[in-house]
């Protein structure tokens, strides 16, 4: 409860700061995963995996939510003249709760407006979970999403309990092979066969694939010998507070 409200002011007194972790494909920045901090005022920088859960039950996902991707959009916006980094794609994680509710559509309709960030550059990362909890509303929100320039990506992909059947039916650009599954993919044959058929069903489907957690050469070989291009992990870059990310050394492609 405590921290509830601390993380109810936190909100007000703009101790939230988004990092951008790079997203490649062929060895340069095609965009970034937005990823939430919370620079406490005592207790310094505190990872998001101690505070979502608690924001998600109590329902402050819904205005943390909102503030991550009024201030995603406004980054997009605030990049649009810029000679390279006006290509950069933003990919921002939606939980299944504020996917969920009912004005979500209208709102970030609202967001694109107000801030005039292209729709095209958006990119929302939604969880398996979250896409199945009603899938005809799903598909109806995608599709109406869709219709603003705005891609998807199914994070955490393997993770969920997916019906590739549904999947089939929703309008997905991309499958995002969970780190799970990268990490002991030179060891672990099960995770390499996890690993190849997932980059199979993706390019059978005719969308893109990107492993996430890649932090080794090794792990980026195997990976490309199976046909993925797109990577995201500590190997090209940590996730990097908004002036590091600007000034880093990876080509924009
Ligand atoms: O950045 P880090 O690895 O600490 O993130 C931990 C978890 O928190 C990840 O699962 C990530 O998806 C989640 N997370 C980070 N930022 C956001 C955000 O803006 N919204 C939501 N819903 N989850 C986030
Ligand atoms: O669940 P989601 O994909 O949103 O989680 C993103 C989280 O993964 C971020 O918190 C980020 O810090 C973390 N992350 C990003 N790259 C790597 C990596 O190469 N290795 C590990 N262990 N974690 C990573
Ligand atoms: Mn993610
Ligand atoms: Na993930």
């Amino acid at each position: 409860a405590e921290m509830e409200s601390e993380l109810r002011r936190a909100i007000a007194d703009e101790q939230l700061v988004l990092y951008y972790q790079a997203q490649t494909y062929l060895g340069k920045i095609t965009g970034a995963e937005v990823l939430l901090r919370w620079i406490h005022p005592e207790k310094g920088l505190v990872p998001p995996g101690k505070f979502i859960p608690l924001a998600e039950q109590c329902g402050l996902i819904i205005p943390l939510g909102n503030w991550v991707l009024e201030t995603a959009c406004r980054q997009l916006a605030a990049w649009a003249d810029h000679p390279e980094l006006s290509k950069v794609t933003l990919s921002v994680n939606v939980s299944a709760h504020q996917f969920s509710m009912i004005d979500f559509v209208a709102n970030v309709e609202r967001v694109l407006r107000e801030t005039g960030a292209e729709g095209k550059l958006l990119k929302f990362e939604l969880t398996e979970s979250a896409v199945l909890i009603d899938v005809d509303s799903t598909a109806d929100k995608m599709m109406q999403l869709k219709d603003l320039g705005i891609n998807f990506s199914i994070d955490d992909f393997g993770t969920g309990y997916s019906s590739l059947f549904h999947l089939k039916h929703l309008p997905v650009d991309q499958l995002k092979i969970d780190r799970s599954f990268v990490r002991d993919i030179n060891e672990d044959p099960d995770d390499l066969a996890i690993v190849q058929a997932i980059i199979a069903m993706a390019h059978n489907l005719g969308i893109s694939v990107i492993a996430e957690g890649v932090e080794t050469e090794a792990q980026k070989r195997c990976l490309e010998k199976r046909q993925c291009r797109h990577f995201q992990g500590f190997l090209f870059s940590q996730p990097l507070p908004l002036d590091q990310f600007e000034n880093c050394d990876i080509d924009i492609f």
